[in-house]
C-alpha cells in the first residue's frame, strides 16, 4: 500500500463514499488509488464523479451532504490550477457550514521552491477557507492522524478541511501502523457522538418566556431540518406563525396557512407582517442575515436555538440562547409549553392569504413574452412530492423562495450564504448522485447557465444512464439579462443598468440539450407553458426547458423603503427604457404610485 491508497482507505473509513473530482498529475497517485474502489461494487466502493470544472467538484461535494448523500463531502483536485478552480465551491461549504474534505494535489516535494510549473502556495491560498483544519502531508506516518483529525473536525465543526498532498509523497510506501514511540500517533476513526439538547434549566427559562408571549413568531432555518414534526408541534402549541429562511425552506410546508414562507429581501409581505407585529420570537437553526427583516430591536422577546453557541444573538438581541441540537432541544421544550389560543394565527393566516392572492395576480399578469412566475407556478403544481430542488443565484432565487411550494417531503438547497452564480447545476448533479431514485429540478438563470451550466450538462448527459429515476428537469430562465443585478442597480443606485454590461446573448439551450442526447423544448409564448411543462415532467431523461421570460418583471422587496422607492423611481424617470416595458401593469402601478407619493410628499420636482 502507498500513501495515496492509505489516504483513500482512511477517508472511506470516515464515510466518504463519493468523490467529485478532476485529474491532473499533481493528484495522480490519489486518483490511481480511487480507480479500483470505483470498480469494486462491494464494501470498499467509492463512487468517482468526473465533473467539467473543479469548481463544480467543490459545490457538488458540499451539496451532496446537504441533500442527504455522504456524511462528509469530498472533492479531489490537482495542484495549481485545479486547486484554484475548486476554491469557490469550497467556500460554499465554509459559509453554509457543511463538512467537506478537499484533497489537493501539490508539486513534488523535491521540486518545491524551484518555481516549478503549477507550483502555487496552496497552504496560503487555502488558509482562510481551510481555517478549521489545513495541513500538508509530508510524511507517510502522518496519514492516520491527519485524515482522522481532518474528518473529525469537519464533522464536529461542520466546516471544510483541506489536505494537501505533494505528488511524490502520494507514491511513498504507507505507514499503516506507526511505531509506538515518541512523536508518532495512534488515532481513531470512530466518529464523536453528536451534540445533544440544551441544558434543562435554560430550556425552562425559554419555555417561560415563550409562554408569556401572545404573538409568537418562529424563524426556521436549516438547523431545523429533519425535525419538521417537532417544529409544527411547537408552533401549534404556541399558536405561532412561522417564516422560513432560504435554507430552511423545506422544513415547513409552504401550503400551511400559518407558514408565511420566505423572509428577507426575497420574502413575502406575510413574513414581513409576522416579524413586525410579533411580541415573541423563536429562532430555530437560522442565521438569516437581513437584520432589518427581524422584529424591531426591543419589540419582541427572543429565544434562539442553534447548534453553535458562537452564533447566538448575532442578528437579534436574544434573551435566552439555547446551544444544542434543534431536535433534542425542541423535544425538551415541547412539554413545558402551554397551549395558546389562535387569535394571532388567524391574523397571520389573513396576511398569508393576501400574499397568496397578490402572488397569483403577479403570475397571471401579462409579460413580454412570458412571465417567469407563471412558469415557476406551473412547475410548482407539477412537482413530485419527493423532488430534489437546486436553484442558482439570480431572479430564480426569488421565484424559488416565493413561488415554489415545498415542504418536508422535498429536498431543496442552494449556495445560501455565498450566493454564487454557477451553484445550480453542480447542486442538481449532486442532488441526483445522492438521490438517484428521486426526480431533480434545477432553476437557473441564463447568465449562470452560460457561466457553467451548459458545460455541466455534459456531465449530466454522461451520468444520466446510471440514474434509476431519469427525471432531471432544468429550467433556464432565458431573459437575456443579468436581471437580478439590473434590479439591484435600479433599486440601489437609482440608475438604469448599462446594457453592454447587463445584457446576454440568446442561446438555444434546449437545442444544446438535444445535441447531447437529452431532451428539451423552448417556451416562447404563454400558451406553450402547460404543454412544455407536461413534457418535461413526463420525460424519462434530463429535459431542459428554455423559457424565454421577461427580464422586467419587477423584483419588489416585501417592504419598500422610501429610499428604494425613490431610487427605483429615479431610474424610471431618468429614462430607463426597460422600466417602461414592465408589463405587469398592476405592479408597475404600485411601484410608480408609491414612488410618486413619496416624491410628492418630499415635494421634489427636482428629484425626477
Ligand atoms: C460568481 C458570481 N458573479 C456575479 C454575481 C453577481 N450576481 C448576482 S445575481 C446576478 C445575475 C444573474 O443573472 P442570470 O443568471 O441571468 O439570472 P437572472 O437574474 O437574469 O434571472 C449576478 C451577476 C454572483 N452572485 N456570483
Ligand atoms: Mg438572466
Amino acid at each position: 500500500m502507498n500513501v495515496a491508497e492509505h489516504i483513500v482507505e482512511r477517508l472511506h473509513a470516515w464515510g466518504v463514499g463519493r468523490v467529485y473530482g478532476y485529474p491532473g498529475d499533481g493528484i495522480g497517485g490519489v486518483l490511481a488509488a480511487l480507480a479500483p474502489r470505483h470498480e469494486d461494487q462491494g464494501e470498499g466502493h467509492i463512487d468517482f464523479v468526473q465533473v467539467r470544472h473543479e469548481e463544480t467538484a467543490g459545490f457538488a461535494a458540499t451539496a451532496d451532504v446537504k441533500y442527504g448523500g455522504n456524511p462528509i463531502g469530498c472533492c479531489v483536485v490537482t495542484s495549481g490550477p485545479g486547486a484554484l478552480h475548486a476554491l469557490n465551491g469550497i467556500y460554499d461549504a465554509l459559509m453554509d457550514r457543511v463538512p467537506v474534505v478537499a484533497v489537493l494535489g501539490q508539486t513534488a516535494e523535491t521540486a518545491m521552491g524551484s518555481g516549478y510549473y503549477q507550483e502555487v502556495d496552496l497552504a496560503s491560498v487555502y488558509k482562510d477557507v481551510g481555517r478549521a483544519y489545513l495541513e500538508t502531508i509530508t510524511d507517510a506516518s502522518q496519514v492516520n492522524h491527519m485524515v482522522d483529525r481532518a474528518c473529525r473536525t469537519a464533522l464536529a465543526e461542520r466546516r471544510p478541511v483541506v489536505l494537501i498532498v505533494p505528488s511524490d509523497v502520494q507514491e511513498r510506501p504507507a505507514v499503516v501502523e506507526p511505531p509506538d514511540k515518541h512523536a508518532f500517533f495512534h488515532t481513531s476513526t470512530v466518529p464523536s457522538t453528536p451534540v445533544q439538547g440544551a441544558a434543562p434549566a435554560d430550556v425552562a427559562r425559554a419555555a417561560e418566556l415563550l409562554n408569556a408571549g401572545r404573538k409568537v413568531a418562529l424563524l426556521v432555518g436549516v438547523g431545523a431540518h429533519g425535525y419538521s414534526e417537532l417544529v409544527e408541534q411547537v408552533a401549534d402549541r404556541l399558536g405561532a406563525g412561522a417564516a422560513k429562511a432560504l435554507l430552511g425552506k423545506t422544513v415547513l410546508d409552504d401550503r400551511l396557512p400559518w407558514v408565511t414562507g420566505a423572509i428577507g429581501l426575497l420574502g413575502t409581505t406575510a413574513s414581513w407582517h409576522l416579524m413586525r407585529h410579533c411580541d415573541t420570537l423563536l429562532i430555530i437553526g437560522s442565521n438569516m442575515p437581513y437584520s432589518e427583516y427581524y422584529p424591531e430591536p426591543g419589540q419582541a422577546r427572543a429565544v434562539q436555538i442553534d447548534i453553535d453557541g458562537a452564533r447566538m444573538g448575532l442578528r437579534y438581541p436574544t434573551e435566552v440562547n439555547l446551544a444544542g441540537d434543534a431536535g433534542a432541544t425542541l423535544a425538551a421544550l415541547l412539554p413545558l409549553l402551554e397551549q395558546h389560543d389562535d387569535a394571532w394565527r388567524t391574523e397571520v393566516a389573513k396576511h398569508k392569504q393576501h400574499w397568496d392572492d397578490y402572488s397569483a395576480a403577479r403570475a397571471a399578469a401579462k409579460a413580454d413574452p412570458v412571465n417567469p412566475e407563471a412558469v415557476v407556478r406551473g412547475i410548482s403544481a407539477r412537482l413530485a412530492k419527493d423532488a430534489v430542488v437546486a436553484v442558482d443565484c439570480g431572479t430564480a432565487t426569488s421565484w424559488y423562495a416565493r413561488d415554489l411550494d415545498l415542504g418536508p417531503t422535498h429536498r431543496g438547497s442552494l449556495a445560501g450564504l455565498l450566493l454564487s452564480m454557477g451553484g445550480g447545476m453542480p447542486y442538481a448533479i449532486a442532488g441526483k448522485m445522492a438521490n438517484p431514485d428521486r426526480p431533480v429540478l434545477a432553476m437557473i438563470g441564463d447568465g449562470a447557465m452560460q457561466m457553467n451550466g451548459v458545460n455541466e450538462l455534459i456531465t449530466v448527459s454522461r451520468y444520466a444512464k446510471r440514474w434509476g429515476n431519469g427525471s432531471f428537469v432544468v429550467l433556464v430562465l432565458n431573459n437575456r439579462d443579468l436581471s437580478y443585478v439590473s434590479w439591484e442597480t435600479r433599486g440601489t443606485l437609482g440608475a438604469p443598468p448599462d446594457p453592454e454590461q447587463s445584457s446576454l446573448p440568446d442561446v438555444p439551450y434546449a437545442d444544446w440539450a438535444r445535441l447531447l442526447g437529452l431532451d428539451g423544448a423552448r417556451i416562447e409564448r404563454p400558451d406553450q407553458i402547460d404543454s412544455v411543462l407536461d413534457a418535461a415532467f413526463a420525460a424519462d431523461r434530463p429535459f431542459v426547458i428554455d423559457a424565454v421570460v421577461d427580464a422586467n418583471v419587477p423584483l419588489i422587496p416585501p417592504h419598500l423603503t422610501a429610499s428604494q422607492v425613490l431610487l427605483t423611481a429615479k431610474a424610471e424617470f431618468s429614462g430607463d427604457p426597460a422600466f417602461f416595458g414592465i408589463v405587469a401593469e398592476g405592479l408597475r402601478e404600485t411601484v410608480v404610485s408609491k414612488a410618486k407619493a413619496v416624491l410628492g410628499h418630499h415635494g421634489s420636482g427636482d428629484r425626477g
